[in-house]
Formats: C-alpha cells, structure tokens, sequence
C-alpha cells in the first residue's frame, strides 16, 4: 500500500501509526497538499491527504474509511476499534469530537494561509475557535474520568486515543493552542506522544503553502 501525506497532516498521522501498530507495511510517500497538490490528484481528485492507494491500484480518500478498510483487513480481534455497545460508542464520541475539533482548525489555518490578512472574517473563526474549545472541554472530562487507566476506553489503546492525540497535537501546533486549560486531556496527549509509535510518525506542524505560490 502507499499512503500519500506528510506526518504533519494528523490526519495522515492517524492512518500510519494504525497501519505501523497492525504491523503493515507501507510505502509512505511525503507529499504536501500544497507543494504537491497536482502529484496527489494524480491519485486523488480531491488532492488532499491522506489519500491510501490499495495494492490493487484502488485509492481511499477519506481517513475515517481508511481506518474502517485496515480494521476490517486485521479483523474484529485485533481492530483498535471497540466492537459493539457502549465501549464503541464512547471511541466514537471521542473521535467524533476530535475530528470536529480538527476540521475546524484546518478552516482557521487555511483562512490564514489562502485569504490576506485584512480580508479574514473575525467572526467566522471566533466561531470556530469557539467549536474547537468546546469539543476539548468534552474530551478533557472524558479523560478526566478515566483517571487510573491508560486508555480512553476499555483497557488498550484504540483509535479514540489515536485520534485525540494526533488531532491534539496538530492543534498545540497549528493554530497554537496551550492546552493547559484542559490539564486531563493535556497529560493524555503527553503520554501517548512520548509512545515510539507517535515518535516515529511525527514531523512538526508546517503551514501548507498554497498551490499558487507554491508553483510560482
Ligand atoms: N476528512 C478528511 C480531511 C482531510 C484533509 O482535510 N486533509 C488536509 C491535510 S491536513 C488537506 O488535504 N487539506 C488541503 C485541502 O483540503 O485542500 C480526512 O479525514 O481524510
């Protein structure tokens, strides 16, 4: 399989640590959805990243399906996803907030990168940043009330602690954002991202630069 993205899409980040924890190979092919855009519509129409070419030429654009195709390749044994009842709802909550949070930062960063400065509307990333700071009050006591066990849920690492910290982590560095206000949340992130795994697929936030100056 080829995964295209750099590690500083936690987006992309997500589906390699999945894929290096279930222990399949890939070949990972750093490419920036900014730099690189036209190489990556090659593949992917939309041209973002992730995008996971199969290793019969199919291609998956979208992580949550990416995550859903190397669960269902390992099987329910091993998948990092809980398979039923409350404990699959929780990991979906999580990652459900998660991935809010993250999607909207991606907004505020790109309103920075592509829009001038004096045409960024206040409002909208007020709003936005707003959206970002609930969604990590929910998590922050979800992971306060979990006080005692590693993991979010259950007693091993699923995609819920993936998500949060790779998608946590990419909010400290994008937008910047202290995560001390949510201090059980913080101490989540801090643990997961000292595991070899986060280490191993990390590179640290850098701004995409758009397609237009990049090809300048
Ligand atoms: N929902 C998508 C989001 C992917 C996404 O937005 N990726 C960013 C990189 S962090 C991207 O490609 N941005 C450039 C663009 O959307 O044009 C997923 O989870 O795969």
């Amino acid at each position: 399989m080829i995964l295209i993205g750099m590690y500083d899409s936690s987006y992309t980040r997500r589906v390699a640590i999945a894929m290096a924890l279930y222990g399949m190979p890939f070949e990972h092919r750093a490419w920036s959805v900014g730099r690189d855009f036209d190489r990556i519509r090659q593949y992917n129409p939309l041209g973002r990243a992730p995008t996971l070419v199969l290793d019969d030429g199919e291609v998956l654009t979208e992580s949550a399906m990416m995550l859903d195709y190397l669960d269902d390749v390992v099987g329910r044994e091993r998948a990092l996803m809980p398979t039923t009842g409350i404990a699959r709802r929780d990991a979906q909550r999580l990652i459900a907030l998660a991935t809010g949070a993250i999607d909207k930062a991606v907004l505020i960063v790109l309103e920075r990168v592509f829009r001038p400065v004096e045409m960024h509307s206040e409002a909208w990333l007020s709003r936005c940043r707003t959206q970002v700071e609930g969604a990590l009050h929910e998590i922050d006591r979800a992971c306060a009330a979990r006080a005692g066990h590693d993991w979010l849920v259950g007693e091993a690492m699923s995609h819920a602690d993936i998500a949060v910290a790779c998608y946590a982590t990419h909010l400290r560095e994008s937008l910047p954002l202290d995560l001390s206000p949510w201090p059980a949340l913080r101490a989540h992130v801090d643990r997961s991202e000292a595991l070899p795994v986060f280490r191993q697929h990390y590179i640290p936030f850098d701004a995409p630069v758009p397609t237009s100056k990049a090809s300048a």
